[in-house]
């Protein structure tokens, strides 16, 4: 017999009183000033006459992530503690494409989800301040280009004191967010890829196409495949990832690992390496890890992979000492059914959001 009171649920619904009442209040005063008082027949408190934040229907109101605030002058982007950023570019996906749609499919399945959180015990948006800050402008025939505007525009946001999560995009993406966020920490920068595939070509199809942005990322100055780790490898992968594994130095841990050690050893081992004479940790997770039944919507779906409660489950240990970004790319939602994808991708970010708030110790960058 179980004991009640060590159930989870239990211990989570004993914290009821920690959970804070603000959001609920401010939300409806901003509703009735932006969107008018309902109408006379109405009795139910919460309810405005024209939908404002996030007080409607799921289906309602303007789409932002979480249906937080849209940051619309991104000067004002150090007034929150988290930005979550849309890369709608896919022009290095070497399969289907379609992620450029990501950011918009991600926004719009993660409306569905309540900031209250019961498997973290927070309610998100009473601990944490997040804004959308919409877009990057990408250049879809130019890498380069739409490489440099990331990189200014991750490094803006950091530079503002923000943590960026970005929504992808294709996963070439990853190596100038990283280019971005690179002169923002002061030390070494230790990463966790989670992916079915290595991506470690220096260049594919001639260009930095999606399976190349760990060769780059290495060489910035202080991001080194010592402390880089691959979770989750296994399927489609090219041949040389085996010599670049052998002789960059990253730790690799495919999916026979996992079935072998188990997630909670593979995350104890991946933090060790990880943070290992580093400041700070960012996270780039490619949905196609996950078993290709449960995100049909991306360029390379993959059999074999993880289930979906060892992905958040492995989220959860590795982001619990503190993220100083994250990224999730390759949702492809013109492949998507029923938005599983997207939904997989949202509940994701939003568990690692949870995590933040619960552990308080997201990365804090210095103002500049
Ligand atoms: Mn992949």
């Amino acid at each position: 017999m179980i004991n009640r009171n060590e159930l989870h649920a239990m211990q989570m619904a004993d914290k009821y009183d920690t959970f804070g009442n603000t959001r609920f209040p401010n939300l409806l005063k901003i509703a009735i000033q932006q969107g008018l008082e309902p109408a006379d027949s109405i009795t139910s408190e919460g309810i405005s006459c024209f939908t404002r934040t996030s007080l409607g229907p799921t289906y309602t109101g303007h789409e932002t992530f979480l249906r937080s605030p849209f940051c619309e002058d991104v000067h004002d982007v150090g007034n929150y503690d988290i930005a979550v950023v849309g890369i709608p570019y896919d022009s290095g996906a070497s399969n289907r494409s379609g992620s450029r749609l990501g950011p918009q499919g991600i926004r719009h399945a993660s409306s569905q989800i309540s900031p209250f959180n019961p498997d973290y015990g927070v309610d998100l948006c009473e601990k944490l301040k997040i804004c959308d800050v919409g877009d990057i402008y990408t250049i879809p025939a130019n890498a380069e280009k739409t490489f440099d505007q990331i990189t200014k525009g991750i490094g803006y946001i950091c530079s503002q004191g923000t943590v960026p999560i970005i929504l992808g995009g294709d996963h070439s993406t990853t190596f100038p967010t990283l280019r971005g966020i690179s002169p923002y920490i002061d030390g070494n920068i230790g990463v966790i890829h989670i992916d079915r595939h290595s991506d470690c070509d220096a260049i594919q199809q001639d260009e930095k196409m999606h399976g190349t942005e760990w060769f780059h990322s290495i060489q910035l100055p202080n991001i080194s495949a010592k402390n880089l780790v691959q979770i989750g490898i296994g399927g489609n992968c090219c041949k040389s990832w085996s010599k670049f594994v052998r002789d960059s130095g990253l730790t690799a841990f495919s999916m026979e690992d996992i079935d072998k050690y188990g997630i909670d050893k593979v995350a104890e081992t991946a933090l060790d390496i990880v943070w290992k004479d580093c400041k700070a940790v960012y996270v780039s997770l490619d949905i196609d890890v996950l078993e290709a039944a449960f995100c049909p919507g991306t360029g390379t779906p993959d059999f074999g992979g993880m289930l979906p409660r060892e992905l958040l489950r492995l989220l959860k240990l590795v982001t619990a000492p503190g993220i100083c970004g994250m990224d999730v790319v390759e949702v492809a939602p013109p492949f998507d059914v029923s938005e599983i994808t997207s939904l997989a991708a949202s509940r994701c970010l939003i568990n690692v959001m949870c995590n933040q708030a619960l552990n308080g110790n997201m990365y804090r960058y210095v103002k500049k």
